[in-house]
């Protein structure tokens, strides 16, 4: 198949999905083409099959915002003419699934028939997309696909409730690729450079913005180190870390504490973790929690929006209410106090991530383009 695929190219979930998906599919031997304004973070995978096609936007005086939605609407209907393309997944709905509707009106002047599937990812529904700015538009995109798939039920039961949808919306869930995940201990991991033997390893990744409430990963850290010893490594970067490093230092915990900004390679900082926290206000899946059960890591996070879909509470981890860091930093304790019963989570996590293996979702995805193809929809 011919597979346009517009997404953020940044560090954000929905970026990563979109991109993990276009390779996977290029590996089986599909025709992919990324169209978005840079080259995705996580494309580290060479092909004669995947194409990135950059979308640029002019600088004119007159425009105090610059019209992304126009160029990215222009730059699918050169592709798809281009490159013959049948199909176009756009990831997060705000602009894209609306760009993706102006493209298919302009091709269908030219007798092409393009057909669009809309995933849509979380914030583009639940905080952005919901707001009165933005909503006739998504409601209307997401009406206007050919296909709607989510990433959790609960993103669909949200869909459902803040919007008029007409449409079917289809469950596909979010996946982890194994082949990044060796389960045999990496020989890169050199705990040792991280932490003393006798300290336990906790991990938090995020873009740190308000909703992952990173003041929060703070506060359970600042419990749990103080009944063991533990060092706490912050992957990503955002709006809130210059908050946090202010408050790491009031907290006297600097030494203990480790900002790694940014990284392409999260599956492989992972391999140090021990527990990893996630007290967001809401997630509609929780990639960075799969991805670290995928390095056998357990997770306290928050019982809101689908983390309860990933994050099994007493077996992969805990789940507690958005704001109880209390609860978070006991169940947190009672994982790490005892080798034995973390193993034993440690297992339980893999296990878990591995229904979410690639092998398990990627046909879903296929079955979608195929049906689309055919019409069904
Ligand atoms: O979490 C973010 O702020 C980034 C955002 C995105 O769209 O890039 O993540 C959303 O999509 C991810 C991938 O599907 C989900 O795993 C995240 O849970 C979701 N974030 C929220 O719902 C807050």
């Amino acid at each position: 198949m011919k597979i346009g695929i517009v997404c953020y190219p940044t560090f954000g979930g929905s970026g990563v999905v979109a991109t993990e998906l276009g390779m996977a599919l290029a590996q089986k031997g599909h025709h992919v083409h990324f169209i978005t304004y840079k080259q995705p973070v996580r494309l580290d995978f060479i092909s004669n099959d995947i194409h990135f096609h950059e979308v640029f936007v002019e600088e004119y005086p007159l425009f105090h915002f610059q019209p992304y939605e126009l160029a990215l609407s222009s730059k699918i209907v050169e592709v798809v003419q281009q490159y013959n393309l049948e199909i176009l997944h756009v990831h997060y709905a705000i602009p894209h699934a609306y760009a993706a509707y102006m493209a298919k009106q302009m091709l269908r002047e030219k007798g092409i028939d393009i057909k669009v599937v809309t995933t849509l990812h979380g914030t583009d529904i639940t905080l952005v997309g919901s707001h009165p700015n933005y909503k006739s538009a998504v409601e209307f995109s997401i009406n206007n696909s050919d296909v709607v798939t989510t990433v959790s039920d609960s993103l669909r039961k949200d869909t459902l409730r803040l919007f008029s949808i007409r449409k079917e919306i289809k469950v596909i869930h979010n996946f982890i690729d194994f082949e990044k995940y060796p389960e045999i201990s990496n020989p890169e991991c050199q705990r040792h450079n991280i932490a003393n033997e006798d300290e336990r390893i906790i991990t938090h990744i995020s873009n740190m913005r308000p909703v992952k409430r990173v003041s929060d990963v703070l506060a359970i850290f600042y419990k749990i180190q103080q009944k063991i010893p533990s060092k706490l490594l912050l992957i990503g970067d955002g709006p809130d870390r210059e908050f946090l490093e202010e408050e790491v230092k009031k907290l006297e915990i600097k030494d203990k504490v480790l900002f790694l900004g940014n990284s392409h390679e999260v599956n492989k900082l992972l391999c140090y973790s021990d527990l990893f926290l996630l007290p967001s206000d809401t997630e509609s899946f929780g990639l960075a929690a799969l991805e670290a059960m995928a390095a056998r890591t357990p997770v306290i996070s928050t019982n809101s929006g689908g983390l309860p879909e990933v994050n099994v509470h007493g077996v992969t981890g805990f789940l507690s209410n958005v704001g109880d860091v209390d609860d978070m930093a006991k169940n947190g304790i009672y994982i790490l106090e005892d080798t034995d019963r973390l193993q034993q989570f440690k297992q339980h996590a893999l296990e878990q991530a591995k229904q979410f293996g690639l092998q398990n979702i990627l046909p879903a995805y296929k079955e979608v383009y195929r049906e689309v193809i055919k019409g069904c929809c």
